[in-house]
């Protein structure tokens, strides 16, 4: 079976963990293990942030570590025995901003990125370079080789000014109210090689719970993306439950587009024209969405066996909505 997630950082990542293992391709049962199944992630690559001359991307370096067992586990993000001592030094000298958490383990990667992109190589092939160490399991495609920023729109004594979303996200942790959210260059952006293919040959799409609008919203940006997935069977997993994000600042981001913080408003911004299925929490159930079929079941991902579960409603609710049989 082929499936493809477009995913964005540690929800996307955790959830793609659950969903390998219900599908049996996990690493216990060793990466030789044929199966006959196929995860192609489209990573949101809008997070991504030029420092100190590396180029960073957040959420394909988090679906790489979380897939490929160097994660920090408790942050979602960066690698696992991570040290600072390269933040410490550029502190030292003076340069900012000191607010990233740049560590040691994980600035190899950035290394490694930044030569591959001076020597020509485009972001998808450079992914695919980088996974050759990790081994994710799955698929990993940034959602275009171009560049595309997520950048806030923000008001503050300092006047109306547009900030990159990581030091809206990490500096001012999403409390500067936004006025406007917009992924720069997204306009004029073009699917990665390999991303309209995949959506093409799927056979179902799981929108994992990742953020609505600068993850998942930000794939659906690209031009071309949406129009591929609304011909497909897609089920999504309510990243808010009774009101609130399970995790991040997911509500400071649906304020900032005028969306309401539920499982339904969700759903209704993504499109009944994108959305088949929307699986939302138990406190939400009884959510109706036109044109969507809402199923209610335990979102939170707690562990290994919560998490497979979950994938596996989601998974199962595609393959019943899509109708016919899926070898
Ligand atoms: N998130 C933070 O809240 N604080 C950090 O210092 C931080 C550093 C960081 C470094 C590398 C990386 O890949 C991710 C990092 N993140 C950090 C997460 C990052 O802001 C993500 O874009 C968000 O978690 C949204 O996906």
């Amino acid at each position: 079976m082929r499936i493809v997630v477009p995913a964005g950082g540690i929800g996307g990542a955790r959830f793609l963990r659950g969903l390998k293992a219900a599908l049996g391709t996990d690493a216990s049962t060793g990466p030789d293990q044929a199966t006959d199944h196929e995860i192609t992630v489209i990573g949101n690559t809008g997070d991504d942030i030029t420092l100190f001359g590396l180029r960073i991307c957040p959420d394909l370096d988090t679906v790489m570590y979380t897939l490929g067992g160097g994660i920090n586990e408790e942050q979602g993000w960066g690698r696992t025995d991570e040290t600072f001592t390269v933040k410490e030094e550029l502190a030292a000298y003076g340069m900012k901003p000191t607010w990233f958490g740049l560590g040691d383990r994980d600035t190899a990667t950035h290394i490694v990125r930044a030569q591959m992109i001076a020597a020509g190589f485009p972001l998808s092939a450079i992914t695919e370079a980088l996974c050759d160490r990790w081994k994710p399991g799955v698929r990993l495609l940034p959602m275009t080789d171009d560049q595309v920023e997520t950048h806030v729109v923000v008001e503050d004594e300092q006047g109306r000014r547009a900030i990159h979303f990581q030091e809206w996200w990490i500096k001012h942790r999403a409390a500067l109210p936004a006025a406007e959210i917009i992924g720069m260059g997204a306009d004029t952006a073009k699917p990665a090689p390999g991303v309209l293919r995949a959506i093409a040959d799927a056979d179902v799409i799981l929108l994992p719970p990742s953020n609505p609008v600068v993850s998942v919203g930000s794939i659906l940006g690209v031009p071309g993306i949406r129009e591929a997935l609304v011909d497909k069977t897609v089920v999504g997993v309510s990243p808010i439950i009774g009101g609130a994000p399970v995790r991040g600042m997911a509500d400071a981001c649906l304020t900032a587009i005028g969306v309401e913080t539920s499982a339904r408003a969700v759903a209704e911004h993504l499109g009944s024209d994108l959305l088949d299925g929307w699986l939302v929490d138990d406190a939400d159930a009884g959510t109706e969405v036109d044109g969507i079929e809402v199923r209610s079941r335990p979102l939170y991902m707690n562990d290994a066996e919560t998490t497979e579960a979950l994938a596996r409603a989601a998974l199962d609710l595609a393959l019943e909505l899509r109708g016919d049989e899926v070898r």
